[in-house]
C-alpha cells in the first residue's frame, strides 16, 4: 500500500472544548503523520466552497454556520492507506454509529456537532488539501 496523504478538519466543537492535542495524539498514535496544519476561522464563502457537493442537501445551511462558529485546525495527515485509516480513525457520521473508541465516539455530540472531517476518496484528498494548502505549506517527511 502507498504513502497517502488526507485533509482533516478538528471541527469547532472540538475545538472549543480542547480537544485538538486528544486527537492529535490519535492521529500520530495511529502511524498518521501530520505534515501540515493551521488554525483558522473560515469565512461562510470558504466554509460553502468547501462543502459544496452538499449544496442541495436540507443539512447544507446549518453546515456552514456550524463550520463557520469558531476556528478550527486543519490539517495533512501522511501515511499508508491515509484516507481509509483516517476514516477509521473518526467512526461513523453519527456517533450513535460509531464504533467504541472512535474520535466520533467519544468526542462528538451529535451528527451536526462530529468533531472532525475527514477526505472519503483520493480525489476529494487532493481537492482539499488544495483548498486550503500551498505546496509549500507541506512538509513531507523522510
Ligand atoms: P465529513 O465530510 O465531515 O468528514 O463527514 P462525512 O463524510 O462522514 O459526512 P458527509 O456525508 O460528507 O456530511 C458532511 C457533514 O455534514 C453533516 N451531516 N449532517 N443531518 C444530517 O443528516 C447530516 N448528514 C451529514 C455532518 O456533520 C457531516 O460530518
Ligand atoms: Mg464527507
Amino acid at each position: 500500500m502507498a504513502i497517502e496523504r488526507t485533509f482533516s478538519i478538528v471541527k469547532p466543537d472540538a475545538v472549543s472544548k480542547n480537544l485538538i492535542g486528544a486527537i492529535y495524539n490519535r492521529f500520530e498514535s495511529a502511524g498518521l503523520r501530520i505534515v501540515a496544519a493551521k488554525m483558522i476561522h473560515m469565512s461562510a464563502e470558504q466554509a460553502g466552497g468547501f462543502y459544496a457537493e452538499h449544496k442541495e442537501r436540507p443539512f447544507y445551511n446549518a453546515l456552514v454556520t456550524f463550520m463557520t462558529s469558531g476556528p478550527v485546525m486543519v490539517q495533512v495527515l501522511e501515511g499508508e492507506d491515509a484516507i481509509r485509516r483516517n476514516r477509521e480513525i473518526m467512526g461513523a457520521t453519527n456517533p450513535a454509529d460509531a464504533l467504541a473508541g472512535t474520535l466520533r465516539s467519544c468526542f462528538a455530540e451529535s451528527i451536526d456537532r462530529n468533531a472532525v472531517h475527514g477526505s472519503d476518496a483520493p480525489a476529494s484528498a487532493a481537492r482539499e488539501i488544495a483548498y486550503f494548502f500551498s505546496d509549500d505549506e507541506i512538509c513531507p517527511r523522510a
